[in-house]
Parts: structure tokens; sequence; C-alpha cells
């Protein structure tokens, strides 16, 4: 019998195990540590990889990514013939979805300036701007930034994005490349960052990037904590090149509790909280991709090993 070895949160692991009991009995689905002989291990759901995963598991076919991001993989040290896929699951989409567009909305209709007028009992109207009226930003256009910005669409947001190859997304004016990328900020009023961590994004999100978005303008940065500069971030809050910025994720996760965005006033901290993968949504995902890898099928979401994501 092929071993699932599942290797996460335990107890996240249980809905997994629920759904490979019911849907696929033939398959021996187990949760770290509980591996049973490791020559059996065929698949591998991981968040944290262990160390040498070619020669513990022999037998591996595929490795599952738990999340979206794959940045926590050291790609070299998974053997070349080993796809590794990406999560794509409607769970997560459907979380990163919700994050953005209250994130976009509450930058659009002034909330920190209300919180901030409401500390100092300031009881005092900002002028509504229309939704048509504010340009909405999203660096990368994958799986999550498609599904945030069909939904930004429906409030009448004036929407763009912006990714490595040339996309074209119904109602979003696309940009592509980094000839590209002045264009699309200078146009830019909220600044969405959805991009995964690879060596090109890493510090991306810095001063050159703050200066050419319109003055004033905001950001909301659910990608990788790795790719803020977080003194050039202060020093564009303090200047007022940036308005606001709503963080997910920043690097280190926590940041140490003296760090001067835990008590910023235009800044919004949550704790990598945006999207998470849904365990029976998350399963029945990779169930497909276990269907369509025993049918010689194209698997869905295997990382492209060049570009790192
Ligand atoms: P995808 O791989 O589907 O999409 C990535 C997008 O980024 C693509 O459009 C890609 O361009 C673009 N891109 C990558 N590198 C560059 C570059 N150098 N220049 C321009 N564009 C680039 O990823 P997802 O949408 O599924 O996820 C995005 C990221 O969101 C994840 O990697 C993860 O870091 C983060 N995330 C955060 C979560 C949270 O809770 N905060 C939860 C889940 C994910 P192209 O289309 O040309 O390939
Ligand atoms: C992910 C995440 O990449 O939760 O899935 O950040």
């Amino acid at each position: 019998m092929s071993t699932f070895l599942y290797k996460a949160d335990p107890v996240r692991g249980q809905d997994w195990r629920t759904v490979f009991a019911r849907e696929r009995p033939d398959v021996d689905f187990r949760i770290w540590p509980d591996v049973g002989d490791p020559e059996q291990v065929r698949y591998l759901a991981v968040w944290e990889p262990p160390e040498d995963i070619g020669q513990r598991f022999p037998n591996l076919q595929a490795v599952f990514s738990t999340g979206a991001g794959v940045d926590q993989f050291n790609l070299k040290a998974i053997p070349e013939h080993l796809p590794l896929v990406r999560m794509i699951e409607p769970g997560i989409v459907e979380g990163m979805v919700e994050y953005a567009v209250f994130s976009v909305l509450a930058l659009h209709r002034d909330m920190p300036a209300y919180r901030r007028q409401q500390a100092q009992a300031d009881w005092r109207p900002i002028p509504v701007q229309p939704a048509q009226e504010r340009r909405v930003g999203v660096l990368g256009l994958g799986s999550l930034a498609q599904a945030v910005l069909a939904r930004l669409g429906l409030f009448g947001f004036d929407c763009a994005g912006w990714s490595r190859s040339r996309r074209s997304l119904d109602g979003v004016t696309c940009y592509a490349g980094q000839e590209e990328l002045d264009a699309f900020l200078a146009r830019t009023d909220i600044l969405v960052c959805l991009l995964p961590l690879t060596d090109e994004t890493r510090g991306m999100l810095g001063a050159r990037m703050f200066n050419i978005l319109p003055r004033g303008a905001g950001l909301v940065h659910v990608g990788r904590g790795q790719q803020l500069n977080h003194a050039d971030l202060l020093a564009a809050l303090e200047s007022g090149q940036l308005g606001d910025a709503i963080l997910d994720v920043t690097h280190p996760e926590p940041l140490p509790a003296d760090h001067p965005l835990w008590r910023h006033p235009r800044v919004w901290l949550t704790p990598h909280i945006a999207s998470m993968t849904r365990p029976d949504t998350a399963a029945r995902t990779v169930l497909d991709n276990l269907r369509r890898l025993e049918n010689g099928e194209p698997v869905i979401g295997v990382v492209d090993r060049q570009k790192g994501y």
C-alpha cells in the first residue's frame, strides 16, 4: 500500500485524514512523525520539509506544499525528478479575496484615518472618492491576484496588475516586466503585493517603488515579509509619500516587541493570517492531483524551479 505522509499542523491533518479515508481508503495516510516504512512513502504533503527528502524516502513520487508559497523549500534539496506542487485550492483563494478586498476597502474609505480621528474624539467626515476614480494595482497576476482583482472589479475600482509575463484579464489593465513596472506604479493609488518570494522580488517593496507611487498611496502587503524594506517603509510613511500600510507579513515573524511597526499610527499589522489552506478542500485538491499523477495527466500547480514559484 502506498503511503501519503502529511507533515504540517497535526490538528488540520486530522481533517485531511477524514477526506483520505472517505475518498482513497486504498492509500495509507499518515501524519508526521508516524512515518511507517519510509520505502512505502510515495507522496509527501509538507509545510516545512524534512532534511534529505530523497534519501529518507527513496520511492517518493511527488511533494505537495500545504501552502501557496514555496519559498520555505530549498529547491536544490528536492531531487530534480520529483514534482513540487504548490497549493491552489478554493479555501486559500477565498481567504485571500476576503482579506485583500477588506484592506483595499479600508484604505479606499479612509478607515485608518477614522481610527486615528476616533482616538482624538474628532468627528470629521473625509470626502468620499468614487471607486471608479480609485486606482488599485496588484503586484503579481497569479491564482490569488486574479481572484482578488475579479472581486475588486465588482466594486468598480480602476484595476491594474503587474506580472513577469504578459497577461490579459477582463477589466484589468495588465502590465508586464521591469520595463512596464514604473508606469504601473505611477497609476496606482492602492498597491497590493501578491508576489511570491524569489531572488528577484526580495526587497522589492522599497524606496524606489514607493517614490514612483502617487503621493499618499496606500500599501497592502500579503506576499512575503522579505519583500518589504522596513526602513524604507517607515521613511515613506514619515514623509507622507505613503499614506497607510496594511501588513500581513513581516520579516521576521513576529517582529521583535520593540519594532516601530507594531505601534506606528499608520500601520495595521496582522499575524500572517490573510489566508490559509482549508484542510478539507486542500485534501480534495491534492487527491485530484494524485489521480492526475496516477493517470499520467498534467498535475496542477507544479513549481517551475527556474522561476522559483
Ligand atoms: P502564483 O505563482 O499563482 O502567481 C505569482 C504571480 O507573481 C505571477 O503572476 C507571476 O508572474 C508574478 N511574478 C513572480 N515573480 C515576478 C517578477 N519577478 N516580476 C513580475 N511578476 C512576477 O502565486 P499565488 O497567486 O498563488 O500566490 C502569490 C503569493 O502569495 C505566494 O507565493 C505567497 O507568498 C503569498 N501568499 C500569502 C498568504 C498570506 O496569508 N499572507 C497566503 C497565500 C499566499 P507570471 O504570471 O508572469 O508568472
Ligand atoms: C501560504 C501562506 O503561502 O499561508 O500558503 O502564506
